[in-house]
C-alpha cells in the first residue's frame, strides 16, 4: 500500500441520512478535489486558506454535470487528521450522490482507502501513537458511557504517557548496564544507587499493575459475559427479552425452546453486558437439543457471570441441582423466576446473591441489574474501574516485556554479566514499544487497522 497516495473515502455509515461526507488526504487532496467542484463565484480551491468552508456544486467534469450541491473543508497540513492535506466534503447522505461523487475522484486521481488508513496515517506522520489510535476505534464502538470515558482518556494520551514513562526508566537502566558491559567484574550499580535486581522488581510492579487493568478493559471493549442459564422451560429467554426490553428471543410454554445461544447487548446502570441466552440443561435423546445442552455448558465456562434461572412456583427439580453444580466456583446470581406466582421454591443456600423476580410483570428486574452492577463496582467481577484499560494486544506486549524482566532479575540476582542482562532488557523495551508503536512491524499495523472501519 503507497503511504504517498492520495486516498479517500465515504466516512460516513451507509445508507441515508441528512448529509454524508466523503473525506480525503494526501499531497494531492485538494488538487483532485479542485477537479470536481464549482463554486458559484469561480473561487478556485487551490487558492483556498486553511481551514475554510466552501459552498458550491461537485460536478463531472467530462460531462459537466451537476451531481450534487456540497459544502467542502478544506485543512491544510500539518494541522489535520493524518497531518496531510484533508478536504471533506458534504453530499447529500445517499448512496447515490455518494458513489457518484466517490467515481468522480477516483477518476481524478485518488485511491479507495483502505480499512483505518486516515487513522494509520496519523500515526505514521507521528499525530498520535499505536495506543491512541486503538482508542479511536474504542471511541467509535463504545456502547456505554464508561467505556467511552475509558476510550477517550488513552486517546488523550493517558496510557501512553504511563508507557513512555515507563519506557524512560528502562533506557536509563539498559544504559545503566549496558555501560557496566565494559567492566564486567565490576557489580552492576544503576544511576539511582538502588541494586539492579530492586530496580527490575520495581518496573515488574508497574507491569503486574497495568495488567491488572486488562478485565476491566476486556470488560469494557466487549461487554460483560452474562450467561443465562438454567433447566429448560424456566424463563430463560423471558429474561433475556425483559432485560433487553424486546421480544428478541423466542419464548413458549414448552421446554426446549431454545437450541443455540444467542447473544445480546445491554447497558446495565453504565456496565456493557454482553447477555448469552442459552438452551436448558437436560438430559435430552434430541441430537440438536444434546448440542444445544453443550453449548450451555461451554458458555458458562466462559462466562464472566452466571445468571442462574429457577422456577419459583415450584419445588428444586433433580434438574435444577445439576445446573447449580455446573454453576459452582463461577460467580453466579440466582434468579428466582415467576415472582407473580406463590412461592413454592425451597430456601437454597447457594449462590449468596439471589433475586426474586417476574419477568412476566417485570417486578424485581431492577434489583437484579441493581445485583450485577454491585458484583462489577464490588469488583467480584472484574476489578473496579482503572484509569487506563489495556487491551489484548496491550496485555501480550506487556507479558512478553514480564517474561524478559523476570529473565533480567534472575540473571541480575545470579549475577551473571551485564551483556545476558542487557539482552533481556532490551527484550522488554522492545516489547513495551509495541504498546504505543515505538517499536512495531508491519503486520502489527495491519491486524490493528485492519479491524477499523473504512474511512476512519
Ligand atoms: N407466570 C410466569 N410465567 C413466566 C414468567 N417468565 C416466563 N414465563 C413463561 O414460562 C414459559 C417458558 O419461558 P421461556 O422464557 O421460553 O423459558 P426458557 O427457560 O427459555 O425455556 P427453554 O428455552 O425451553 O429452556 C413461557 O410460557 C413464559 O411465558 C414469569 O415471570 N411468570
Ligand atoms: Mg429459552
Amino acid at each position: 500500500m503507497n503511504e504517498q497516495d492520495t486516498i479517500c473515502a465515504v466516512s460516513t455509515p451507509a445508507g441515508e441520512g441528512g448529509i454524508g461526507i466523503i473525506r480525503i488526504s494526501g499531497k494531492d487532496a485538494i488538487g483532485i478535489a479542485g477537479i470536481v467542484f464549482r463554486s458559484g463565484k469561480k473561487k478556485k480551491l487551490e487558492a483556498a486558506p486553511s481551514h475554510s468552508l466552501h459552498y458550491g456544486r461537485i460536478v463531472d467534469p467530462s460531462s459537466g454535470e451537476a451531481v450534487d450541491e456540497t459544502l467542502v473543508t478544506v485543512m491544510r497540513a500539518p494541522a489535520t487528521y493524518t497531518r496531510e492535506d484533508v478536504v471533506e466534503i458534504n453530499c447529500h447522505g445517499g448512496m447515490v450522490p455518494l458513489a457518484r461523487t466517490m467515481a468522480l475522484l477516483l477518476a481524478a486521481g485518488a485511491r479507495q482507502a483502505a480499512p483505518g488508513e486516515f487513522t494509520k496515517r496519523a500515526f505514521l506522520n507521528g499525530r498520535i501513537d499505536l495506543a491512541q489510535a486503538e482508542a479511536v476505534m474504542d471511541i467509535i464502538s463504545a456502547k456505554t458511557d464508561l467505556a467511552h470515558r475509558s476510550a477517550n482518556k488513552q486517546l488523550l494520551g493517558g496510557l501512553s504517557r504511563e508507557i513512555a514513562a515507563l519506557r524512560d526508566k528502562m533506557i536509563s537502566l539498559l544504559a545503566a548496564v549496558e555501560a557496566g558491559v565494559d567492566f564486567p567484574e565490576e557489580d552492576v550499580e544503576t544511576g539511582t544507587g538502588k541494586p539492579l535486581g530492586a530496580e527490575i522488581s520495581e518496573v515488574i510492579t508497574v507491569i503486574d499493575k497495568f495488567l491488572s487493568s486488562y478485565v476491566f478493559g476486556r470488560i469494557l471493549r466487549s461487554g460483560l459475559g452474562t450467561a443465562i442459564v438454567g433447566r429448560p422451560n424456566v424463563g430463560k429467554s423471558s429474561l433475556l427479552n425483559a432485560l433487553l426490553k424486546q421480544d428478541r428471543a423466542i419464548v413458549t410454554e414448552l421446554p426446549g425452546t431454545t437450541r443455540d445461544v444467542l447473544e445480546e447487548y445491554v447497558n446495565v446502570m453504565g456496565v456493557p453486558l454482553r447477555i448469552i441466552d442459552t438452551a436448558g440443561i437436560r438430559l435430552s435423546h434430541d441430537l440438536a437439543e444434546q448440542e444445544g445442552v453443550r453449548r450451555s455448558l461451554a458458555t458458562i465456562d466462559s462466562a464472566d457471570i452466571v445468571l442462574v434461572v429457577l422456577d419459583g412456583a415450584l419445588s428444586l427439580t433433580p434438574e435444577d441441582r445439576r445446573v447449580l453444580g455446573e454453576v459452582k466456583g463461577k460467580k453466579a446470581i440466582a434468579v428466582i423466576n415467576r415472582s407473580d406466582l406463590p412461592r413454592k421454591l425451597e430456601k437454597i443456600d447457594w449462590p449468596d446473591v439471589q433475586i426474586s423476580l417476574s419477568c412476566r410483570t417485570g417486578t424485581g428486574l431492577d434489583d437484579l441489574r441493581n445485583a450485577i452492577s454491585a458484583f462489577v463496582q464490588k469488583g467480584a467481577v472484574g476489578p473496579q474501574e482503572h484509569p487506563w484499560a489495556v487491551n489484548q494486544r496491550h496485555k501480550l506486549a506487556l507479558e512478553k516485556s514480564r517474561g524478559s524482566l523476570e529473565k533480567a532479575l534472575a540473571a541480575a540476582q545470579a549475577g551473571l554479566s551485564p551483556e545476558f542482562i542487557a539482552l533481556d532488557l532490551r527484550d522488554a523495551l522492545d516489547n513495551l514499544g509495541l504498546i504505543i508503536g515505538a517499536t512495531y512491524t508491519d503486520d502489527i499495523l495491519e491486524r490493528i487497522f485492519n479491524d477499523f472501519c473504512i474511512g476512519k
